[in-house]
């Protein structure tokens, strides 16, 4: 298309040439050159963008894909977790989403097979019944990075929640204890 519109200008440009004067078609020669020239390089343009364009397109549909929700319990019905005497990580086996298998339910462990950035988030629901005493972490490799707590007064019932943006290497473990 593009290489038909420069013919086509060339074209109206010769034909110009053969209606004026000597200097007027000098002057409409050298613009119709600038203009042939300004065309050229929008389709040199238009081609390296296409190219950027299609390795983008590749990069992004090639990228693997990581995502995952779990809970802790496969049906909603409410109970307390524990006690655990050490940290102990939680084992979420309601997995609603596993998008490129990186979180284990038999495991409770998240292990990064991409490296990449991540977001985690997660919520705590305190003790069914008095007192509260429930305290939850995000560790990435055995490190707290993020805390839920409450621990004391003589409510019970209430919730809390947390998040962090992580850097993941390969195999860098994230689990919720
Ligand atoms: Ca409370």
């Amino acid at each position: 298309m593009m290489q038909s519109a420069v013919l086509l200008l060339l074209i109206g440009c010769a034909l110009s040439e053969t209606q004026d004067g000597f200097e007027d078609r000098q002057v409409k020669i050298k613009s119709c050159h600038s203009l042939t020239k300004f065309v050229e390089d929008l389709i040199w343009k238009v081609a390296k963008l296409q190219t950027q364009f299609d390795q983008l397109k590749k990069k992004t549909l090639d990228a693997p894909k990581v995502a995952f929700s779990a809970t802790l319990y496969e049906d909603s019905n409410s109970r307390n977790t524990g006690p655990f005497k050490i940290a102990t990580p939680l084992k979420y086996k309601g997995v609603h989403s596993n998008l490129g298998d990186n979180y284990d339910p038999k495991t409770g462990i998240f292990t990064a097979r991409v490296k990449g950035l991540y977001f985690f988030r997660f919520s705590m629901f305190n003790s069914v019944s008095n007192p509260p005493n429930s305290a939850v972490s995000l560790m990435k490799n055995g490190q707290r990075v993020v805390s839920v707590w409450d621990t004391t007064g003589n409510d019970a019932h209430d919730m809390g929640s947390n998040a962090a943006v992580l850097p993941c290497r390969l195999e860098t473990k994230c689990t919720w204890s």
